[in-house]
Protein backbone atom coordinates (compact mmCIF):
# COMPACT_ATOMS: atom_id res chain seq x y z
CA UNK A 1 0.00 0.00 0.00
CA UNK A 2 0.90 3.95 -0.29
CA UNK A 3 2.19 5.78 2.41
CA UNK A 4 1.44 9.41 3.57
CA UNK A 5 4.23 10.17 6.04
CA UNK A 6 4.27 12.53 8.68
CA UNK A 7 7.25 12.74 10.48
CA UNK A 8 8.45 14.30 13.81
CA UNK A 9 5.37 16.45 14.62
CA UNK A 10 6.02 18.53 17.48
CA UNK A 11 3.54 19.55 20.52
CA UNK A 12 3.35 20.13 24.09
CA UNK A 13 1.46 17.71 26.02
CA UNK A 14 0.72 16.11 29.72
CA UNK A 15 1.29 12.65 29.16
CA UNK A 16 3.41 10.86 31.44
CA UNK A 17 3.18 8.75 34.92
CA UNK A 18 4.30 11.68 37.39
CA UNK A 19 2.38 13.92 38.59
CA UNK A 20 4.74 16.87 37.25
CA UNK A 21 4.65 15.57 33.76
CA UNK A 22 0.93 15.92 34.14
CA UNK A 23 1.05 19.23 35.59
CA UNK A 24 4.15 20.72 33.51
CA UNK A 25 3.93 19.24 30.85
CA UNK A 26 6.78 18.67 28.07
CA UNK A 27 7.60 18.57 24.37
CA UNK A 28 6.49 15.24 21.91
CA UNK A 29 7.51 14.38 18.47
CA UNK A 30 5.02 12.44 16.91
CA UNK A 31 5.97 10.36 13.69
CA UNK A 32 2.71 9.00 11.62
CA UNK A 33 2.48 6.66 8.63
CA UNK A 34 -0.89 6.61 6.85
CA UNK A 35 -1.61 3.31 4.88
CA UNK A 36 -3.83 3.82 1.79
CA UNK A 37 -4.37 3.86 -1.96
CA UNK A 38 -3.12 7.05 -3.61
CA UNK A 39 -3.18 5.81 -6.84
CA UNK A 40 -6.60 7.97 -8.01
CA UNK A 41 -5.62 11.52 -5.93
CA UNK A 42 -2.10 10.74 -8.23
CA UNK A 43 -3.93 10.37 -11.50
CA UNK A 44 -6.79 13.17 -10.53
CA UNK A 45 -4.16 15.51 -8.51
CA UNK A 46 -7.72 16.09 -6.77
CA UNK A 47 -7.32 16.32 -2.70
CA UNK A 48 -10.93 14.69 -2.13
CA UNK A 49 -9.42 11.77 -3.64
CA UNK A 50 -6.78 10.94 -0.61
CA UNK A 51 -6.28 12.52 2.82
CA UNK A 52 -5.39 16.16 3.94
CA UNK A 53 -2.31 16.10 5.87
CA UNK A 54 -2.61 19.05 7.18
CA UNK A 55 -5.69 17.57 8.44
CA UNK A 56 -4.28 15.20 10.32
CA UNK A 57 -1.89 16.85 12.09
CA UNK A 58 -4.03 19.32 13.31
CA UNK A 59 -6.11 16.48 14.31
CA UNK A 60 -2.75 14.98 16.07
CA UNK A 61 -2.14 18.54 18.15
CA UNK A 62 -5.51 19.00 19.38
CA UNK A 63 -5.75 14.92 20.25
CA UNK A 64 -2.33 15.54 22.35
CA UNK A 65 -3.48 18.80 23.85
CA UNK A 66 -6.84 17.93 25.03
CA UNK A 67 -5.74 14.56 26.74
CA UNK A 68 -4.07 13.38 29.45
CA UNK A 69 -2.80 9.84 29.29
CA UNK A 70 0.22 8.05 31.69
CA UNK A 71 1.98 6.03 29.10
CA UNK A 72 2.58 7.02 25.75
CA UNK A 73 2.19 3.26 24.31
CA UNK A 74 -1.84 4.41 25.41
CA UNK A 75 -1.26 7.40 23.50
CA UNK A 76 0.15 5.95 20.15
CA UNK A 77 -3.12 3.65 21.09
CA UNK A 78 -5.44 6.44 21.18
CA UNK A 79 -3.85 8.45 18.12
CA UNK A 80 -3.90 5.67 15.60
CA UNK A 81 -7.36 4.22 16.45
CA UNK A 82 -8.56 8.45 16.69
CA UNK A 83 -6.78 8.39 13.11
CA UNK A 84 -8.35 5.23 11.62
CA UNK A 85 -11.60 6.19 12.56
CA UNK A 86 -11.18 9.76 11.69
CA UNK A 87 -9.60 9.54 7.78
CA UNK A 88 -12.02 6.97 6.27
CA UNK A 89 -9.30 6.54 3.37
CA UNK A 90 -6.53 5.20 5.99
CA UNK A 91 -6.71 1.56 6.09
CA UNK A 92 -3.55 0.84 8.60
CA UNK A 93 -1.46 3.33 10.50
CA UNK A 94 2.03 3.40 12.34
CA UNK A 95 2.40 5.59 14.93
CA UNK A 96 5.26 6.75 16.73
CA UNK A 97 5.70 8.67 19.90
CA UNK A 98 8.83 9.98 21.06
CA UNK A 99 9.57 11.76 24.31
CA UNK A 100 12.74 13.55 24.56
CA UNK A 101 12.53 14.74 27.83
CA UNK A 102 12.13 11.88 29.21
CA UNK A 103 12.26 12.40 33.26
CA UNK A 104 14.64 9.40 34.09
CA UNK A 105 17.78 11.23 35.35
CA UNK A 106 20.44 10.23 32.73
CA UNK A 107 20.65 11.43 29.55
CA UNK A 108 19.50 10.25 26.61
CA UNK A 109 18.40 11.39 22.94
CA UNK A 110 14.54 10.18 23.23
CA UNK A 111 12.31 7.69 24.24
CA UNK A 112 9.85 5.97 22.14
CA UNK A 113 6.41 3.71 21.00
CA UNK A 114 6.09 2.94 17.84
CA UNK A 115 2.48 0.40 16.73
CA UNK A 116 1.07 -0.47 13.92
CA UNK A 117 -2.83 -1.16 13.73
CA UNK A 118 -4.96 -1.44 10.95
CA UNK A 119 -8.74 -1.67 10.06
CA UNK A 120 -10.05 -5.52 10.12
CA UNK A 121 -12.87 -7.10 8.01
CA UNK A 122 -15.31 -9.36 10.25
CA UNK A 123 -18.39 -11.09 9.71
CA UNK A 124 -21.05 -12.09 12.03
CA UNK A 125 -23.78 -14.62 12.46
CA UNK A 126 -27.18 -13.52 13.94
CA UNK A 127 -29.65 -16.49 15.04
CA UNK A 128 -32.79 -15.97 17.52
CA UNK A 129 -36.01 -18.23 18.03
CA UNK A 130 -36.82 -16.92 21.60
CA UNK A 131 -38.35 -13.49 22.11
CA UNK A 132 -39.23 -10.58 20.29
CA UNK A 133 -36.09 -12.27 17.61
CA UNK A 134 -36.26 -9.30 14.89
CA UNK A 135 -36.09 -6.21 17.39
CA UNK A 136 -33.20 -8.50 19.64
CA UNK A 137 -31.49 -8.55 16.07
CA UNK A 138 -32.21 -4.62 15.29
CA UNK A 139 -30.70 -4.18 18.49
CA UNK A 140 -27.95 -6.05 18.20
CA UNK A 141 -26.62 -4.67 15.20
CA UNK A 142 -27.12 -1.51 16.29
CA UNK A 143 -25.06 -1.98 19.47
CA UNK A 144 -22.28 -3.64 17.37
CA UNK A 145 -22.19 -0.52 15.47
CA UNK A 146 -22.51 2.00 18.35
CA UNK A 147 -19.12 0.35 19.57
CA UNK A 148 -16.18 3.38 18.25
CA UNK A 149 -14.27 0.86 16.93
CA UNK A 150 -16.84 -1.02 14.73
CA UNK A 151 -18.37 -0.05 11.63
CA UNK A 152 -21.21 -2.03 10.20
CA UNK A 153 -20.63 -2.07 6.64
CA UNK A 154 -23.45 -4.80 5.10
CA UNK A 155 -26.45 -6.53 6.79
CA UNK A 156 -27.99 -9.47 4.86
CA UNK A 157 -31.98 -10.24 4.87
CA UNK A 158 -33.66 -11.68 8.41
CA UNK A 159 -33.89 -15.27 6.95
CA UNK A 160 -36.87 -17.34 8.79
CA UNK A 161 -34.82 -21.20 9.08
CA UNK A 162 -35.77 -24.69 10.15
CA UNK A 163 -33.59 -25.59 13.26
CA UNK A 164 -30.49 -27.33 12.34
CA UNK A 165 -29.17 -29.57 15.25
CA UNK A 166 -31.87 -29.85 17.55
CA UNK A 167 -34.76 -30.25 15.54
CA UNK A 168 -37.96 -30.19 18.09
CA UNK A 169 -37.26 -25.98 18.86
CA UNK A 170 -39.02 -22.79 16.86
CA UNK A 171 -37.89 -21.83 13.71
CA UNK A 172 -34.90 -19.58 13.83
CA UNK A 173 -34.37 -15.65 12.40
CA UNK A 174 -30.92 -15.75 11.14
CA UNK A 175 -28.79 -13.62 8.92
CA UNK A 176 -25.55 -11.88 8.16
CA UNK A 177 -23.65 -8.73 8.49
CA UNK A 178 -20.39 -7.33 7.62
CA UNK A 179 -17.99 -5.55 10.10
CA UNK A 180 -15.29 -2.97 9.91
CA UNK A 181 -13.33 -3.43 13.00
CA UNK A 182 -10.67 -2.07 14.57
CA UNK A 183 -11.13 -4.80 17.73
CA UNK A 184 -8.60 -7.84 17.81
CA UNK A 185 -11.02 -11.12 17.30
CA UNK A 186 -10.85 -11.89 21.42
CA UNK A 187 -12.12 -8.05 21.92
CA UNK A 188 -14.70 -8.63 19.39
CA UNK A 189 -15.85 -12.08 21.23
CA UNK A 190 -16.17 -10.17 24.32
CA UNK A 191 -18.28 -7.75 22.78
CA UNK A 192 -20.29 -10.11 21.22
CA UNK A 193 -20.94 -12.45 24.18
CA UNK A 194 -21.68 -9.13 25.85
CA UNK A 195 -24.35 -8.28 23.76
CA UNK A 196 -25.74 -11.44 23.96
CA UNK A 197 -26.09 -11.51 27.58
CA UNK A 198 -27.70 -7.89 27.27
CA UNK A 199 -30.19 -9.52 25.49
CA UNK A 200 -31.15 -11.98 28.25
CA UNK A 201 -28.99 -15.10 26.98
CA UNK A 202 -29.05 -18.06 29.02
CA UNK A 203 -26.68 -20.77 28.16
CA UNK A 204 -28.81 -23.86 28.96
CA UNK A 205 -28.34 -26.20 26.22
CA UNK A 206 -25.91 -26.96 23.50
CA UNK A 207 -27.83 -25.87 20.10
CA UNK A 208 -30.54 -25.28 21.87
CA UNK A 209 -33.27 -22.51 21.71
CA UNK A 210 -31.70 -18.67 22.32
CA UNK A 211 -32.75 -15.31 22.42
CA UNK A 212 -29.63 -14.23 20.61
CA UNK A 213 -26.63 -15.89 19.28
CA UNK A 214 -23.48 -13.83 17.84
CA UNK A 215 -21.49 -16.24 15.88
CA UNK A 216 -17.73 -15.02 14.49
CA UNK A 217 -17.55 -16.39 11.07
CA UNK A 218 -14.45 -14.48 9.28
CA UNK A 219 -11.79 -12.18 10.48
CA UNK A 220 -9.62 -11.07 8.03
CA UNK A 221 -8.29 -13.94 6.18
CA UNK A 222 -7.32 -15.33 9.46
CA UNK A 223 -7.41 -18.89 10.75
CA UNK A 224 -7.62 -18.64 14.85
CA UNK A 225 -7.75 -21.69 16.83
CA UNK A 226 -7.59 -21.33 20.79
CA UNK A 227 -9.76 -22.12 23.71
CA UNK A 228 -12.11 -19.18 23.14
CA UNK A 229 -12.69 -18.91 19.28
CA UNK A 230 -12.57 -21.49 16.28
CA UNK A 231 -12.19 -19.04 13.15
CA UNK A 232 -13.34 -19.61 10.58
CA UNK A 233 -16.63 -20.66 12.37
CA UNK A 234 -15.99 -24.86 12.48
CA UNK A 235 -19.25 -25.94 10.69
CA UNK A 236 -20.49 -22.96 8.82
CA UNK A 237 -19.95 -24.87 5.19
CA UNK A 238 -22.99 -27.22 6.47
CA UNK A 239 -25.35 -24.41 7.85
CA UNK A 240 -27.48 -22.76 5.14
CA UNK A 241 -28.68 -20.31 7.73
CA UNK A 242 -25.38 -18.86 7.31
CA UNK A 243 -23.93 -19.55 3.82
CA UNK A 244 -27.08 -17.67 2.27
CA UNK A 245 -27.03 -14.58 3.78
CA UNK A 246 -23.29 -14.85 3.59
CA UNK A 247 -23.55 -15.01 -0.17
CA UNK A 248 -25.65 -12.40 -0.17
CA UNK A 249 -23.66 -9.39 1.44
CA UNK A 250 -20.23 -11.50 0.27
CA UNK A 251 -21.08 -13.68 -2.51
CA UNK A 252 -17.30 -13.42 -3.78
CA UNK A 253 -15.38 -13.69 -0.68
CA UNK A 254 -12.95 -16.97 -0.82
CA UNK A 255 -12.92 -18.97 2.92
CA UNK A 256 -9.20 -19.30 3.67
CA UNK A 257 -9.36 -22.76 4.68
CA UNK A 258 -11.71 -24.44 1.63
CA UNK A 259 -10.70 -21.67 -1.18
CA UNK A 260 -14.30 -21.87 -1.62
CA UNK A 261 -16.26 -18.73 -2.78
CA UNK A 262 -19.51 -18.06 -0.67
CA UNK A 263 -21.81 -18.74 -3.75
CA UNK A 264 -19.72 -22.28 -3.91
CA UNK A 265 -19.98 -23.34 -1.09
CA UNK A 266 -23.91 -22.34 -0.76
CA UNK A 267 -24.00 -24.42 -4.53
CA UNK A 268 -22.10 -27.37 -2.81
CA UNK A 269 -24.53 -27.43 0.14
N1 LIG B 1 -16.57 -20.14 20.12
C1 LIG B 1 -15.62 -20.78 19.41
N2 LIG B 1 -15.54 -20.29 18.17
C2 LIG B 1 -16.48 -19.31 18.08
C3 LIG B 1 -16.87 -18.44 17.01
N3 LIG B 1 -16.29 -18.48 15.81
N4 LIG B 1 -17.86 -17.55 17.26
C4 LIG B 1 -16.89 -20.47 21.50
C5 LIG B 1 -18.47 -17.49 18.49
N5 LIG B 1 -18.13 -18.29 19.54
C6 LIG B 1 -17.14 -19.20 19.32
O1 LIG B 1 -20.81 -20.77 22.25
C7 LIG B 1 -19.97 -21.64 22.93
C8 LIG B 1 -18.53 -21.16 22.87
O2 LIG B 1 -18.07 -21.22 21.55
C9 LIG B 1 -18.33 -19.71 23.25
O3 LIG B 1 -18.08 -19.56 24.61
C10 LIG B 1 -17.12 -19.28 22.41
O4 LIG B 1 -15.96 -19.09 23.23
P1 LIG B 1 -22.20 -20.41 22.82
O5 LIG B 1 -22.79 -19.40 21.90
O6 LIG B 1 -22.09 -20.06 24.25
O7 LIG B 1 -22.96 -21.82 22.77
P2 LIG B 1 -23.88 -22.39 21.65
O8 LIG B 1 -24.26 -21.28 20.71
O9 LIG B 1 -25.00 -23.18 22.26
O10 LIG B 1 -22.95 -23.40 20.96
P3 LIG B 1 -22.52 -23.27 19.54
O11 LIG B 1 -21.72 -24.45 19.19
O12 LIG B 1 -21.93 -21.90 19.29
O13 LIG B 1 -23.93 -23.36 18.82
P4 LIG B 1 -24.10 -22.79 17.41
O14 LIG B 1 -23.07 -23.44 16.59
O15 LIG B 1 -24.13 -21.33 17.47
O16 LIG B 1 -25.49 -23.41 17.00
N6 LIG B 1 -30.51 -23.67 13.53
C11 LIG B 1 -30.87 -22.62 12.79
N7 LIG B 1 -31.72 -22.77 11.76
N8 LIG B 1 -30.35 -21.36 13.04
C12 LIG B 1 -29.46 -21.15 14.06
O17 LIG B 1 -29.02 -20.00 14.26
N9 LIG B 1 -28.15 -22.12 15.85
C13 LIG B 1 -27.75 -23.15 16.59
C14 LIG B 1 -26.70 -22.94 17.57
C15 LIG B 1 -28.32 -24.49 16.37
N10 LIG B 1 -29.27 -24.57 15.28
C16 LIG B 1 -29.62 -23.52 14.56
C17 LIG B 1 -29.06 -22.25 14.85
MG1 LIG C 1 -22.73 -19.47 19.45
Amino acid sequence: MDRIKIINLECFAKHGVYEEENMLGQKFVVSAALFLDTRKAGVSDDINESVNYAGVCRSIVDWMQDNTCNLIEAVAEKLAEMILTQFEPVKKVTVEVKKPWAPIGMPLETVAVEITRKKHTAYVAFGSNLGDSRQLIDEAVEKLGSIAQNKVLKVSDYIVTKPYGVEDQPDFLNGCIMLETLLEPLELLDAMQNIENEAGRKRIKRWGPRTLDLDLIFYDDDIIYNERLTVPHADMKNREFVLKPMAQIAPYYVHPVYKKTMLEMLKEL
